[in-house]
C-alpha cells in the first residue's frame, strides 16, 4: 500500500479512519508504517468511518492550506472518534435541538465567502475577509479531547491555529481583558434561528479571559480530518478550547471583540446556576442535573457504553496555572 504525503492527496483519496491515522504517524515519525501494523485496526474501520472529501464551494486557497498542514508534535494516543459520528453527533441549535438537525438543516448554509469582524479594544479592527485572516498564518492539526457538558466526549483531529496568532496581530490594547465570540445570525439558513420556540436570544455569543485567549492550546479550527469543516461543525471557522465543555467552542464565528467586561455568554444566559463563564472541565463540580464525574466516550453504545472517569480541565492540566487562588466551584 502506498501512504501519500498530504499533499499529494486529492479530494477523491478515500480515506478510512485507520489509514488516516497511519499517515499521520507517518508524517509525525517520517517511516513508512506496514500494512501488518494497521491490521487490527483496519479490521475495526467500516465503510462508513471514511474522512470526509473537500465540500465543493471551500475556495482554492484554503484547500491548499489545510493540504499544507503540519501534523502536532504531541498527538494524544486515544482512538479518534470516527469521522461519521464527529459529523452526525452535533451540538449546533441554530440548526435545531436534536443531535442529527444539525447534518441534516444545515445544507442551506453557505460558508463562503466569509468576513469576521475584528472589533473593541484593538489598534487595528476592522472586517477581514477570511483570507485576509489566515494570510501567514501556517495551518496545523491538533488532536483534542471534546467534553461536552452533556457528559458525553469525543476525540477530534482538528485543522487551525493558535488563537493568539490572530489577536497579536489586531494589536490589543491595554484596557482589552476578555475576547467576546459572535457566532453568525442567518435566520433565512439556520433554522432553529427562524424558530418561534428558540429560548435562545441569537446570536449566539461566548467569550474567555485574555490568558485563556492568549494560551497555546486555544485553537481557531478551520478543518477537520484533514479537509475543511463542514457546515455542522462550524464552518467555515469556530474556537476550540479543549479544557472548556463544548459550548464555549463557539461555531462559525463572525465577530471577535476585545473587550473590558466580561462578556455574558449564552449558555449562562439562559441558566446561570447550570452554565457559568468559566466552564473548565471539572469531575468534582456537578451540574444540578448531572453527575460531571464521568463521560461516555463515542463511539457508545447498549453494549459498550465505553464509559470513563473525566479529568480535572479534560486532561490539560498544564492550564491549571491560570486559575491559580480562584474558587472552581464558584466560578464554575
Ligand atoms: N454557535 C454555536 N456554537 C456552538 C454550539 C451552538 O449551539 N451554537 N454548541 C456548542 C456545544 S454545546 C458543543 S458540545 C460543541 C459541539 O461541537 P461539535 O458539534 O463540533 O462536536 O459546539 C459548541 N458551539
Ligand atoms: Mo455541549
Amino acid at each position: 500500500m502506498v501512504i501519500k504525503k498530504r499533499d499529494q492527496l486529492t479530494e477523491s483519496d478515500v480515506t478510512p479512519e485507520a489509514i488516516y491515522q497511519a499517515r499521520r504517524s507517518f508524517m509525525k515519525g517520517g517511516m513508512v508504517l506496514g500494512l501488518s501494523a494497521l491490521l487490527p485496526s483496519v479490521a475495526m474501520a467500516k465503510p462508513e468511518n471514511n474522512a470526509g472529501s473537500f465540500t465543493q464551494s471551500v475556495p482554492n486557497w484554503l484547500k491548499q492550506k489545510i493540504l499544507a498542514s503540519r501534523a502536532n508534535t504531541q498527538p494524544i494516543k486515544e482512538a479518534l472518534t470516527p469521522y461519521n459520528i464527529a459529523t452526525t453527533y452535533n451540538n449546533f441549535y441554530e440548526f435545531g435541538y436534536n443531535k442529527d438537525d444539525p447534518s441534516k438543516n444545515s445544507g442551506n448554509f453557505q460558508p463562503f465567502p466569509w468576513k469576521v469582524e475584528i472589533a473593541g479594544e484593538v489598534n487595528k479592527p476592522g472586517h477581514y475577509d477570511l483570507d485576509e485572516l489566515l494570510k501567514n498564518i501556517d495551518l496545523e492539526e491538533r488532536i483534542y479531547r471534546l467534553r461536552c457538558v452533556e457528559a458525553w466526549s469525543m476525540v477530534l483531529p482538528w485543522i487551525g491555529f493558535p488563537l493568539h496568532k490572530l489577536l497579536k496581530r489586531f494589536e490589543p490594547t491595554s484596557r482589552a481583558k476578555y475576547v467576546k465570540f459572535t457566532s453568525v445570525y442567518r435566520p433565512k439558513q439556520m433554522p432553529g434561528q427562524d424558530s418561534a420556540f428558540s429560548t435562545i436570544n441569537w446570536p449566539y455569543v461566548e467569550g474567555l479571559r485574555m490568558d485563556e485567549a492568549m494560551h497555546p492550546l486555544t485553537l481557531i479550527a478551520v478543518g477537520l480530518y484533514g479537509k475543511n469543516l463542514l457546515n455542522q461543525s462550524g464552518a467555515p471557522l469556530r474556537l476550540v478550547v479543549p479544557w472548556k465543555y463544548g459550548f464555549k467552542s463557539a461555531k462559525s464565528i463572525v465577530k471577535i471583540e476585545l473587550v473590558e467586561q466580561q462578556p455574558l455568554n449564552t449558555w449562562q444566559q439562559i441558566a446561570p446556576n447550570e452554565y457559568g463563564f468559566y466552564a473548565n472541565v471539572n469531575p468534582h463540580v456537578d451540574h444540578p442535573r448531572w453527575s460531571q464525574k464521568e463521560e461516555r466516550r463515542l463511539p457508545s453504545g447498549l453494549f459498550h457504553p465505553n464509559i470513563i472517569p473525566t479529568r480535572m480541565f479534560n486532561g490539560y492540566e498544564q492550564v491549571a496555572s491560570l486559575y491559580k487562588g480562584m474558587d472552581l466551584r464558584k466560578n464554575f
